[in-house]
């Protein structure tokens, strides 16, 4: 491990939510099959250990009523660093989750918000330091975006919108693991938004491996994926790997289930 590493951020917390026992009535595509509560839980509290053996200091949640999806706290907020963005997320049914959220960010930092008509998730933001890649996909919006540039541009980063086609958020398909480096599916890799980034090209059998989580020096990853493993090793980061098989069956993974900040 080389110490002059450039991260995209330093993370000290972490905010989680214990999954609700209604979690698999929240939104999925995935045909991955029904998910179940008690492995979920598991799998949830292997995470938030996984956090705290990183020393991230964790801020627990309970389940939100009425919100299944919530768990995936990602989509709410936005650390640019410079302040938090709270969302307007692109899912009528999990756009009030933020009144939840809200009072929990503004503890730590200034809250700015993304306003309606604009639509934002956190999963379509991405950061690989002062720039920002944002994902126009079906849960955020141009106007989404473009509110949140203006906030970024305020701070003095820059930012990059991106066509989200195929898959849910950006971060679903491109994570940063820093030196300038990408973890990048196949689909993605040409693109020119990211001509400039070194990049590991996922096989396409293992994109889900995307969704992986740079904390700090370690690289959290899923599973089931030794290609990718293999290819990630290079990198000399300390790699982990989780199992988040319940939160894919609700196409989520690891990057959505926590605020790190
Ligand atoms: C949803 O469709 O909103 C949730 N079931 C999954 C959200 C995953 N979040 C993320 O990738 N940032």
């Amino acid at each position: 491990m080389t110490t002059e590493r450039t991260y995209a951020m330093k993370f000290i917390y972490a905010i989680v939510r214990k999954p609700g026992e209604d979690f698999a009535r929240g939104i999925t595509t995935s045909d991955l099959g029904s998910p179940d509560y008690k492995l979920m839980l598991k799998q949830h509290r292997d995470y938030v250990n996984t956090l705290k053996s990183l020393d991230i200091t964790i801020i627990p949640l309970n389940p939100l009523r009425n919100y299944p999806d919530a768990y995936f706290l990602e989509d709410t907020a936005v650390n640019t660093q410079d302040g938090i963005v709270l969302t307007n997320p692109g899912a009528d049914s999990r756009r009030g989750e933020i009144v939840d959220i809200e009072p929990v960010l503004a503890g730590f930092d200034r809250v700015l918000r993304i306003n309606a008509p604009g639509t934002l998730d956190g999963g379509d933001v991405l950061s690989t330091g002062s720039h920002f890649f944002i994902g126009i996909s079906r849960r955020t919006n141009r106007a989404g975006a473009e509110q949140l540039g203006r906030i970024l541009e305020d701070q003095g980063n820059t930012w990059t919108p991106v066509p989200v086609e195929r898959c849910l958020h950006l971060k679903s398909s491109v994570n940063y693991i820093g030196n300038n480096t990408l973890i990048i599916t196949r689909e993605f890799a040409d693109r020119h938004e990211f001509k400039g980034y070194d990049k590991i090209i996922l096989e396409t059998a293992e994109s889900y491996a995307a969704n992986t989580l740079l904390v700090n020096d370690s690289l959290i990853m899923p599973t089931g994926f030794p290609r990718t493993r293999e290819m990630l090793e290079k990198t000399g980061l300390d790699i982990i790997e989780l199992d988040v098989s319940e939160a894919r069956k609700m196409d989520g993974g690891l990057t959505c289930m926590s605020i790190r900040l």
